[in-house]
């Protein structure tokens, strides 16, 4: 098989396996990069995340990941649901509604490598998704599949920015697909606007010690700093208010994977269920869920603070 017909195997076999988006670029250093990163952790706005000044060298050169690595392969997975909660019940990221993407896309990787071997050949290569350090936005621009806005998300052109990404590193060499050269955030300032911590500084970055998101998902802390009260518009777990504003996500199209299936009790808990859910029953119907995350005290450190 040559070049071309290797990049094409791979891109219908990752389509076949259930990723929506696949682009693929030349596995090198990241020089702009690692201005921007190494400005975001020396600005503190990792916050409580000190796994992020972690592995500067290889979050920056996917090369030091896989040894003569010559291609990113990345990957886009949607998870726009197509159902919601009930009104006025506490908010859960849409990410988190079904079963836990690491689980799911670390498989989907597994079976796509997998596959490399049995058509192309003794391929090396590694699969990641989230925990590891890789730039997952940068090389999702570099291959071609959207651009970062102003809320920091990586947005496709024709699906808006509900996605997972997923990067393959391979030692094989393939065609590579253009950068993602232009930015259609224009002059909106949505995102900016509607942020209700203040997070969305100016150039993309976003200040973790502001985000919802981290507060409610990260932090390790039994307390949310006090200054916080009263502005976490009812965000239990996550925050979506920088994209559900994003004009781009009314193109988004409700995810076609099982395993996002909404759980149950997500899409019908009211805020009573939420507080009288026990821990047993948390860390049964949530044993496989994103939200296991910040274990049951972290939810009911949450709920208790939504209501200060
Ligand atoms: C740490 C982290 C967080 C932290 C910090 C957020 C942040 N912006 O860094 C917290 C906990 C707050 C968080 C929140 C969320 N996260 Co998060 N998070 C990560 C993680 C693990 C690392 C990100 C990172 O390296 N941050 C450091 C900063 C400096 O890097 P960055 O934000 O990626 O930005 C880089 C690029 O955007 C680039 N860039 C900016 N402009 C340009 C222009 C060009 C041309 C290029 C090439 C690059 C570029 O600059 C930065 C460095 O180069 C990634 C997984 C991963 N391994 O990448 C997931 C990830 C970014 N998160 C994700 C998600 C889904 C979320 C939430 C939506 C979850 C939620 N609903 O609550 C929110 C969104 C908050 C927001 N507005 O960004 C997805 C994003 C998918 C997407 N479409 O973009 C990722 C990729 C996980 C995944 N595998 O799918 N997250
Ligand atoms: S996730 Fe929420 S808190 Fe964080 S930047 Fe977006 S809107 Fe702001
Ligand atoms: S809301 Fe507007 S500024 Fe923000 S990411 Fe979307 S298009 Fe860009």
């Amino acid at each position: 098989m040559s070049i071309s017909n290797h990049t094409n195997f791979i891109k219908i076999t990752a389509h076949n396996l259930g990723f929506d988006y696949c682009g693929i670029a030349k596995a090198m250093q990241l020089e702009d990069d690692a201005k921007r990163l190494e400005a975001w952790l020396s600005g503190g706005m990792n916050a409580g995340m000190k796994y992020m000044e972690n592995h500067f060298d290889l979050r920056i050169d996917p090369t030091k990941l896989v040894p003569n690595a010559k291609s990113v392969i990345t990957v886009l997975k949607n998870y726009f649901p197509n159902q919601s909660q009930p009104t006025d019940s506490p908010k859960v990221a849409k990410y988190a509604f079904g079963m836990d993407y690491h689980e799911v896309i670390r498989g989907q990787l597994k079976q796509l490598l997998a596959t490399i071997h049995q058509h192309i050949g003794m391929v090396e290569g590694r699969g990641f998704v989230d925990s590891a350090p890789v730039l997952e936005r940068t090389w999702a621009v570099k291959s071609g599949l959207g651009w970062v806005g102003k809320n920091g998300n990586l947005i496709n052109k024709t699906q808006g920015s509900f996605f997972f990404i997923a990067t393959l590193i391979i030692d094989l060499e393939l065609e590579y697909d253009p950068p993602f050269a232009k930015d259609f955030c224009g002059t909106c300032t949505k995102c900016i606007d509607s942020c209700p911590t203040e997070a969305i500084l100016p150039n993309k970055v976003i200040d973790a010690t502001k985000c919802i998101s981290y507060y409610t998902i990260e932090l390790k802390e039994q307390l949310i700093p006090e200054d916080k009260k009263g502005q976490f518009d009812n965000w239990m777990f996550g925050c979506d208010t920088c994209q559900d504003v994003c004009p781009w996500n009314r193109f988004s199209k409700p995810n076609q994977e099982p395993a996002f299936t909404p759980v149950h009790e997500i899409l019908t808990y009211t805020k009573s269920d939420w507080e009288m859910l026990t821990e047993q029953t948390f860390n049964t119907v949530f044993k496989h869920s994103p939200m296991k995350r910040s274990k049951y005290k972290g939810i009911q450190r949450n709920l208790k603070f939504l209501n200060l």
